[in-house]
């Protein structure tokens, strides 16, 4: 009571609305037209959904959805139930895709929507607006009289999980991948390899599972630290890979997996040191975070060879057009001591790592096309002459001039800077708040206000979309993951979605409360 008393206090906005107000609805993302001409002063108890069997089908979705995000109220809508219900209509009509609109009327619901996920968007609305004003009625309402247009302002609204600092249970992935659904958010990106442990299955390199999930840094200080995470060792099979993208995939969600190559390999050289130059020296080189030697060596044969196999898998795996190899973050200097290399180099006419680097990408480039798949990477893929525009989506981590840069060599990019959008970012300066700090500080308003676009001509077009990022290093607890992930990822998904006129901070932080955790 105090909680929904003092949450009234601090937003005058909705506790005041008044009835033509859009602000009663709670629906997150905000869509972008809310017309409302009156609420229903009770809240319905369910709304049917009859006869159209598509309807209840994706109807059925979402109310096995809501009920795993919200237990405890009743599910939103219903295949038969007594009169007096609010009976819900769909059809579909020439809408943009993933577009819908809901005309309340008359004691009736009717939907029209877009191809896509459109049908599946309108009802998501629908759920929230009924378990809000469930959850705290004298904020929320059901509109009675009106109608909401809407239509996503991203096509990419995505929302990646790094798996390997720390491990998450497979139900902790399952209700990851339920929160996005509940955003409209639409691409997981898995990030499921780095230095510290490597969790998918690999039949053709079975000590990746065996031994090179059962390492880390993390372990070792976790305990100090007091972490209850759920544990720093584990791996995904391949079975349970294909149940999350099962899962996803019925909630509207693509699952892009990334193996992060050549950089991030630590744990990998350690369980098939053959990977590693043996006439060069360990701790030749360093990784930013302080690995010695953990990137795949452009100039043996078996990095090429292990890569095929690896990706060769995982392009058998997920449906998704997109395969994510990294490509980020190898040390200038990597394999500047590798005798190995300089003959590479000697003979070959390229110089240094970074056009090593590209030489190695734009082979897997031409691998993965041969496999019908886009290669997807962080922004370093296009350096040292870099891999080609064509069949490439780059994942921009730093500013949105160097997003445009990135576009005007015609990149298609995802916005997803540092400093607004990694979740690891402590949210302020005390000392003892926990996380990342290479970004600054970076507190929920930043996140919501900040906009991937500027004036660049080629951003507008090559813009994808955005994409929140949860490094794992600093989130040793649930607790922690769920301070660090919410509301800001909210925030994100309310930039995917909702164009930047619509956008209002106090709203939208009296809205996220309502939205459910980890
Ligand atoms: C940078 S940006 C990384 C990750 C770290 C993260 C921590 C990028 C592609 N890589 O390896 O986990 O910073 O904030």
């Amino acid at each position: 009571k105090t909680f929904v008393a003092d949450l009234q206090a601090s937003s005058p906005k909705p506790n005041e609305a008044s009835e033509d107000s859009d602000l009663r609805c709670g629906v997150l993302p905000q869509p972008q037209t809310i017309l409302v001409d009156g609420y229903h002063a009770h809240t319905p108890s369910h709304l049917l959904v009859q006869g159209d069997l598509n309807l209840q089908r994706e109807a059925s979705k979402v109310s096995a959805l809501t009920r795993r995000l919200h237990p405890l109220v009743p599910v939103p809508f219903v295949l038969a139930a007594p009169l007096g219900t609010i009976e819900v209509s769909a059809k579909s009509s020439d809408l943009p895709r993933d577009s819908y609109e809901i005309r309340f009327a008359k004691g009736e619901i009717e939907i029209s929507h877009g191809a896509g996920q459109g049908l599946f968007y309108a009802l998501i609305s629908l759920a929230q607006m009924l378990t809000h004003a469930r959850l705290d009625p004298k904020t929320y309402a059901m509109p009675r009289e009106g109608v909401i247009s809407d239509a996503p302002r991203h096509s990419w609204r995505g929302a990646h999980l790094d798996v390997s600092r720390q491990f998450y249970k497979l139900g902790k992935v399952l209700r990851y991948v339920d929160i996005m659904a509940w955003h409209k958010m639409n691409r997981f990106h898995w990030h499921l390899t780095d230095d510290e442990g490597w969790r998918l299955e690999i039949k053709a390199y079975p000590k990746l599972a065996e031994q090179a999930s059962a390492t880390g840094m993390m372990e070792a200080i976790l305990p100090q630290l007091g972490g209850d995470a759920e544990g720093q060792r584990g791996f995904y099979t391949q079975d349970e890979a294909r149940r999350v993208i099962e899962q996803a995939g019925e909630l509207g969600i693509e699952v892009m997996p990334e193996i992060d190559l050549p950089g991030h390999c630590a744990c990998v050289v350690g369980a098939y040191p053959e990977l590693l130059d043996q006439e060069e020296e360990l701790e030749s080189y360093h990784s930013v975070q302080g690995f010695g030697n953990n990137a795949l060596n452009p100039a043996m044969d078996l990095s090429y060879t292990f890569a095929e196999q690896v990706l060769g898998e995982v392009c058998d795996l997920f449906p998704f057009e997109v395969v994510h190899v990294g490509g980020d973050e190898v040390a200038d200097d990597a394999w500047m001591k590798s005798p190995k290399a300089e003959a590479m180099m000697k003979e070959t006419k390229l110089k240094g790592t970074f056009e090593l680097q590209a030489h190695f990408l734009r082979h897997l480039q031409q691998f993965l096309a041969s496999r019908g798949k886009s290669i997807g990477g962080w922004e370093e893929m296009a350096h040292g002459g870099g891999v080609k525009t064509e069949n490439c989506l780059l994942f921009a981590w730093t500013t949105v001039e160097k997003t445009a840069e990135l576009a005007e060599k015609g990149y298609d990019v995802i916005s997803t800077p540092g400093q607004a959008y990694y979740l690891d970012m402590a949210q302020s300066s005390d000392w003892c708040e926990p996380g990342a700090s290479w970004a600054g500080v970076t507190l929920v308003s930043q996140t919501y206000a900040f906009e991937a676009q500027n004036e660049s001509p080629a951003l507008a077009k090559h813009l994808k979309g955005v994409q929140g990022c949860v490094w794992s290093e600093h989130l040793t607890t649930m607790e922690r993951v769920n301070y660090m992930v919410f509301p800001r990822l909210s925030a994100i998904a309310e930039a995917g979605w909702t164009e930047a006129k619509g956008k209002d901070f106090g709203r939208f932080e009296t809205f996220s409360v309502l939205m459910p955790r980890l």
